[in-house]
């Protein structure tokens, strides 16, 4: 049932694993909720990046439920249950246009990963017989032009680049014409990380989806927001930071593999309340799944 990202997810989440092992290891039935307990469950917690919010949230219904009783299988169960919940039911799919050409605009700080997600996604749009056109707006770096001209190529899609330091809203058009023009399915828009100033970046992500909306009736359809996981807590000021200029739709969680991290997801879901719908596990273009709550859950527990 819960297939490949389970196993995947395993496999990648080990160093998260633990951190949950160390949780879980606390609900062996051999001792009570008492305040050394719950004192021990807190720093747990906080040690697995579950961040203030949920770590409170979860930690008071220990409390209101399960003070004095013993700590085993129901508090296990108790807390599994919470964490899933916490995660949310959103609808995790992407949003595609009723008619015409989808675009997905992706945004996120610099070394996010959002040119290989960007490419990981176009893979999977290809592979399923969509029309995909990638637009590389990132025009401050001349290497993140190269970067995706590498990726398209090998993928077998169209891109629409520019030169070095032209203006990214030109290109954000010219990729619209051309998807219009060629009967496209999907557009995706790579963005810059970092500008001069973060004012900049911020005005130039504006610019950019206004002129997609103009170009294409309700773009960017999807605002896709690209977060490391390995920053744990602090991906949620950034997520909060572009949520604010793009509104996001959706956040891709990268690097999933290998991280000791991964429990920042439950306060990125909190704080932005924005459902991640990708996972990035690894660097190869199949190493995006799309994201399984349970599954999660479960490679986190079992
Ligand atoms: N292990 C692992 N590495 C990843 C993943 N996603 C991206 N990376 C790596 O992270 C690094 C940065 O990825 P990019 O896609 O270039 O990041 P970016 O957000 O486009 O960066 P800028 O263009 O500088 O803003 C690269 O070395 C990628 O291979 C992932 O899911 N797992
Ligand atoms: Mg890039």
């Amino acid at each position: 049932m819960l297939g490949a990202l389970w196993r995947k997810l395993k496999a990648g989440l080990a160093r998260t694993r633990d951190l949950f092992a160390g949780i879980a290891g606390l609900f062996t039935g051999k001792g009570r909720v008492d305040e050394n307990f719950i004192k021990e469950l807190e720093r747990r917690l906080l040690a697995a990046d579950l961040g203030a919010g949920p770590t409170a949230e979860l930690v008071d219904q220990v409390k209101r439920d399960f003070r004095d009783r013993e700590a085993g299988e129901d508090l296990k169960s108790m807390v599994r249950e919470k964490l899933r919940q916490m995660l949310g039911d959103d609808d995790r799919s992407l949003r595609i246009a009723a008619s015409g050409p989808t675009v997905i605009l992706v945004a996120g700080v610099n070394g996010s990963g959002k040119t290989t997600t960007i490419a990981k996604l176009a893979s999977l749009f290809h592979r399923n017989g969509k029309k995909v056109v990638v637009a590389a707006c990132d025009t401050f770096r001349a290497a993140a032009v190269e970067q995706l001209g590498i990726w398209a190529d090998r993928i077998g899609c169209d891109i629409v680049r520019a030169q070095h330091g032209t203006d990214p809203a030109s290109v954000a058009h010219d990729a619209c014409e051309k998807a219009k023009a060629r009967g496209a399915d999907i557009v995706i828009v790579d963005t810059a990380g970092r500008l001069h100033t973060q004012t900049h970046l911020m005005k130039e992500l504006e610019k950019i989806q206004r002129v997609l909306g103009k170009q294409i009736p309700g773009a960017p359809h999807e605002a896709l927001m690209v977060l490391d996981a390995t920053n744990g807590q602090n991906a949620i000021a950034q997520a909060e930071q572009f949520g604010k200029v793009i509104g996001g739709t959706g956040i891709v969680l990268t690097k999933l593999d290998g991280t000791a991290k991964g429990g920042a997801i439950f306060s990125i879901k909190a704080r932005t309340g924005l459902p991640v719908k990708y996972v990035g596990v690894g660097e190869t273009i199949e190493d995006l799944e799309p994201f399984d709550a349970d599954a999660f859950v479960a490679a986190l527990f079992d």
